[in-house]
């Protein structure tokens, strides 16, 4: 009798010690005493996150939030209850430091870069606690600007920043309503002052993710303000009391999603909820814009995160699966495939490695005019590409799986469902482009995003690099022609092209990355990853 067959199950390595790729830029990035430091967190983190993070992970996908609107005697406490998983993974983000890394700012602008790899790490074992935390950064960093003085927001920094588990804030950011996702100028929400100075806020908000957060950022319209995005003022609120208490808060439901589905995103009637504003009425839309741009950042991070998780996985399914007679490993056209998985993922990985870059020097205080102006771009640029990277990823990972990977309990398709969210929230692909043309056209960031694209492969010529680096060079003009035809269209054309022009540039700009990377590794003598990719 022949034994059963039974598949060998692929298995997932330490995400630090597996990702060539990551450990390279940083190299290339840090010096060598910053790299020295920071190494052995992101190495545990790395075991975290093919480890215990896992089971976590998937305890938390399986117990979905529950809402139990009231007690037994009918009194209204709408309780959301998260799952076990969930909780841990919120722990270990505090004393890991994840918020904390990018504000105490130990290694200067660096410490964004060594956030990236952190959060990189361990975003794709999180189960969406990366979501919540996003909005924690973003609002720490609002505070900081716009009410630095202020003893209620100084209290709330030092919970959002701690690291005691005890101690932890997270904040939301609650902006959409049901008139208006993309078009915030639409918001509902009225602002009333008491006559003893208390606001007040009424309205609905229909998608707050983290709802369970303990504290806010939103947007609402003082009476009387009138129309538009330009007359929303930000405001702070704590929407639980100590004693678990909602602050004139009801939650409606929670949303049925296709994928987050440990994230407790929920619909809520604020019925007179107390909040401050943050700074003065004027600029609520700018100000949070700050938090956004923030949270862009992270879905960048995100993307790479899923798209490291795809390709270690179809990897170690095509070591240990075998099909006419050799491992999928082994097969050309398999390997081609993993191979294209592999390119896809270093270019979005170097976009996500230059945000940080730009941003921890943005942050320093460090950052030239030019390194302003391509951060500025290249945030919406970043997330609009690599959401739609990750999905395309996603979707070709359940495919090098074939049948097992449609199947539930193997774990893989919650990739694909969870990507999803990627190219939607914080700003969906049209959103973004248009925000491009908007920062090209009010900021002026084009030229100096250009010079900086070519400052890239500064150094090509004579490397493996240069004939990469033509070609992009080629790209570059044309993209550049295009945009100086920009004005002479008609808004109408410029608009219904703004998508493909924003592809293009991220494209263009991902592969001046790849070969900066490769002209590094050819003077360090490294084996051409980059120049491969590019
Ligand atoms: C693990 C992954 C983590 C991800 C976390 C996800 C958490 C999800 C929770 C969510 O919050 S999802 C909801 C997210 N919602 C959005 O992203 C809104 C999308 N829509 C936009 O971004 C629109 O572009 C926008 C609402 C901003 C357009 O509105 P308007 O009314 O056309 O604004 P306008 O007049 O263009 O801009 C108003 C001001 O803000 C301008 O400044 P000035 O007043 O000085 O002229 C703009 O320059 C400025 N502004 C707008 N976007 C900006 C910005 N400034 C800097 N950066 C930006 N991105």
């Amino acid at each position: 009798m022949t034994a059963a067959f039974h598949q060998t199950s692929p298995q997932l390595e330490n995400t630090w010690r597996a990702d060539v790729g990551l450990q390279r830029h940083l190299q290339r990035l840090m010096d060598a005493d910053t790299l020295r430091d920071v190494t052995p967190e992101l190495d545990a983190m790395g075991a975290q996150a093919a480890g215990p993070m896992l089971a976590w992970a998937r305890q938390a996908e399986t117990h979905p939030p529950t809402l139990t609107p009231y007690d037994p005697w009918g009194r209204r406490i709408d309780h959301i209850q998260l799952s076990v998983g969930w909780q841990e993974i919120a722990k270990l983000a505090a004393t890991s430091g994840i918020i904390d890394t990018p504000h105490a700012a130990r290694h200067g602008w660096r410490s964004r870069l060594h956030h990236f790899a952190l959060l990189h790490l361990f975003s794709a074992s999180s189960a969406f606690v990366a979501c919540p935390l996003a909005m924690t950064d973003g609002a720490v960093t609002a505070l900081k600007r716009y009410a630095p003085e202020e003893p209620w927001a100084r209290r709330a920094i030092a919970h959002l920043t701690s690291r005691d588990p005890a101690q932890a804030w997270t904040s939301g950011q609650w902006m959409t309503e049901k008139e208006g996702g993309s078009d915030v100028s639409r918001s509902s929400t009225v602002a009333r002052r008491d006559p003893d100075g208390t606001w007040r806020l009424t309205g609905t908000k229909w998608f707050t993710s983290a709802t369970t957060s303990q504290c806010t950022l939103t947007l609402a319209r003082p009476e009387g303000a009138g129309e538009g995005s330009r007359a929303l003022a930000m405001f702070y609120l704590e929407p639980w009391g100590e004693d678990g208490t909602l602050n004139n808060i009801h939650v409606r439901r929670l949303k049925d999603k296709l994928g987050s589905k440990a994230l407790p995103t929920a619909e809520l009637d604020l019925l007179g909820a107390v909040a401050r504003p943050v700074g003065e009425l004027e600029g609520g839309l700018k100000k949070i814009a700050t938090v956004l741009n923030i949270a862009r950042y992270y879905n960048t991070n995100a993307a790479t995160s899923f798209m490291a998780r795809g390709v270690q996985l179809a990897r170690a399914y095509a070591q240990v699966r075998e099909a006419f007679g050799a491992r999928l490993m082994d097969l050309p056209l398999h390997r081609e495939t993993l191979a294209n998985l592999q390119v896809e993922y270093e270019a979005a990985l170097a976009i996500g490695v230059r945000l940080a870059e730009l941003l921890g020097k943005v942050e320093a205080g460090e950052a030239t005019e030019l390194e302003h102006a391509t951060w500025r771009l290249l945030t919406p640029l970043a997330k609009l590409g690599t959401g739609k990277q990750v999905v395309a990823l996603a979707s070709e990972t359940l495919e090098s799986y074939g049948g097992a990977g449609y199947v539930e309990d193997t774990g893989v398709p919650v990739l694909l469902r969870d990507a999803q969210v990627l190219p939607i929230w914080e700003g969906t692909t049209n959103i973004l482009s248009l925000d491009a043309l908007r920062a090209m056209a009010r900021e002026g960031v084009f030229a100096p995003f250009m010079h900086d694209l070519h400052k890239r492969m500064d150094g090509a010529e004579g490397t493996p690099a240069e004939p990469v680096a033509r070609e992009v060079r080629a790209a570059a003009a044309k993209l550049t022609g295009f945009a100086s035809s920009l004005a002479k269209r008609p808004d109408e054309e410029v608009q219904a092209g703004a998508r493909g022009f924003a592809l293009s540039l991220y494209r263009t700009y991902a592969a001046a990355l790849l070969c900066e990377a490769a002209i590094w590794e050819h003077g360090q003598g490294l084996s051409p990853r980059a120049v491969a990719a590019a």
